[in-house]
């Protein structure tokens, strides 16, 4: 008998949900949560320093505290658990562990994460960790000059290799670098991030360069050092060609220009080789690189992470290079962050692309989300609205991937709870979690009930 098209349960039943065993986790990082910057024998990381100089982050905000997730950090996995993820990926502090860089690790520094993975587990939440979300120890920017030097991209992987080593007993998902193209680009191009450097082209390609090159050589080092079948990948925001109409034309474009755009970054990874217009385009300012470099670059993953937040709307022109990007109208609806503006297609096409220009067999939305103005109500309550309108419209999008056969395994919230957001400071919140930043307090918003009927039903409600 055919549903009554106007009942409930036709609403429920019409659409698909997300493939079986579709993870459903939420995210975080070190700096922007854990304070206790300088306790427990904890080296100062590039972050701190940048946090710590006048002007840098909106209103002198800080992560020394941020939300004390480093003392709390039971009471916050008890609220994960409340909020039904069943995953969690969390940064590890570098200089946590190094608080050097590099030489005598600090036994604290681990106990900490060892801990957290131990409260995680008992829960019943499976931990994904990142080794780099930013935080450099400030003892390698001050010794070689940080990602300028080779030598930090070793250095890199010998920390990795010694922290897998010591946690791959019971996390089994491990991400080397999150969102290459942020902390260089932002990081040392335009200054708005650590370590606020402004580099020249030539340098800045080799700052590219060596944060690919550490990505591989971690690879290398965690393949030799953590327990057998240990999962390898990385967490990186993929500039995302969306098609502006979804014609044959239109979609090439889009297809050919997010190669492109990314050569830098997952391209190399991903094919082991610069594309020649990058190339041409650096000119006599290119990376300087080896034929081996390259060979350790595209090492193989188990899994491909992209952080998704905003689309490129792209068009097919007549002329070379064949695409054009098309500027955002001044009123293309955006959410709180300046750059943040909307497109639910993004969560489509990028992991569409992944699998088209590189065949990637599996892969993990690592972070989405947004920041939203979250003023809670009398009663201490939170009806982000915004937040559910903007999580229905991409997993909708994303759902639409998995029902065509695109290979996404899991979703990552971002964030789990308000927290520290970079240069933006505390202004801008993430969280499905508030947190009131006098009292630490934390309160799950409307759209923690929105994330975990999702995670509970395994469709977009
Ligand atoms: C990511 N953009 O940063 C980071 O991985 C998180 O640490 C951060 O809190 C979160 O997204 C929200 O900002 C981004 O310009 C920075 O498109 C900039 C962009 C995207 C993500």
């Amino acid at each position: 008998m055919p549903i009554d098209p106007t009942s409930a349960e036709a609403c429920l039943s019409a659409t698909p949900g997300l493939p079986q065993g579709f993870v459903w986790g939420t995210a975080t990082a070190a700096y922007q949560i854990e304070g206790a910057w300088n306790e427990a024998g904890k080296g100062e990381s590039i972050w701190d320093r940048f946090a710590h100089t006048p002007g840098k982050i909106k209103n002198g905000d800080t992560g020394d505290v941020a939300v004390d997730h480093y003392h709390r950090y039971k009471e916050d996995v008890r609220l994960m658990k409340e909020i039904g993820a069943k995953a969690y990926r969390f940064s590890i502090s570098w200089p946590r562990i190094f608080p050097d860089g590099t030489g005598a690790a600090n036994p604290q520094g681990l106990a900490f994460y060892d801990r957290l993975v131990d409260e995680l587990i008992a829960n019943g939440i499976a931990p994904y960790a990142t080794l780099y979300h930013w935080d450099l120890p400030q003892a390698l920017q001050d010794r070689w000059g940080g990602w300028e030097s080779r030598d930090t991209a070793k250095a890199f992987a010998d920390y990795a290799g010694y922290l897998t080593e010591k946690l791959s007993d019971r996390v089994r998902h491990f991400f080397t670098i999150n969102e290459f193209t942020t902390f260089v680009e932002w990081g040392h191009g335009t200054g708005l991030l650590a370590p606020g450097l402004k580099l020249p082209p030539a340098r800045l390609n080799q700052v590219r360069h060596h944060a690919v090159l550490a990505h591989g050589l971690a690879v290398r080092a965690i393949r030799e050092r953590a327990a057998p079948g240990t999962k390898i990948g990385l967490a990186e925001n993929i500039v995302a060609g969306v098609p502006v109409i979804e014609t044959a034309e239109h979609i090439a474009a889009a297809e050919r220009y997010t190669r492109e755009i990314n050569a830098g970054y997952l391209t190399v990874m991903l094919e082991g080789r610069y594309t020649d217009a990058f190339l041409k385009s650096a000119g006599a300012d290119a990376p300087k690189f080896t034929g081996e470099d390259l060979e350790i670059i595209k090492s193989p993953l188990d899994f491909v992470g992209i952080n998704v937040y905003v689309p490129k709307y792209v068009r097919a022109t007549q002329s070379a290079p064949g695409y054009e990007v098309l500027e955002f109208s001044k009123s293309h609806p955006r959410m709180a962050s300046f750059w943040h503006m909307i497109g639910p297609e993004a969560l489509y096409w990028a992991p569409h692309h992944l699998m088209k220009l590189w065949n990637v067999k599996d892969i993990y939305i690592t972070e989405n989300g947004c920041g939203a103005a979250d003023e809670p109500a009398a009663d201490g309550t939170v009806t982000d609205s915004d937040r559910i309108m903007f999580q229905r419209n991409y997993l909708t999008q994303l759902r639409r991937a998995t029902s065509e056969g695109v290979p996404v395994r899991g979703y990552f919230h971002w964030s789990l709870m308000d927290n520290f957001e970079w240069s933006a400071g505390f202004g801008t919140r993430f969280g499905l979690i508030h947190v009131d930043y006098a009292t630490l307090k934390r309160t799950p918003k409307l759209s923690a009930s929105f994330f975990r009927t999702v995670a509970a039903e395994n469709r977009v409600v």
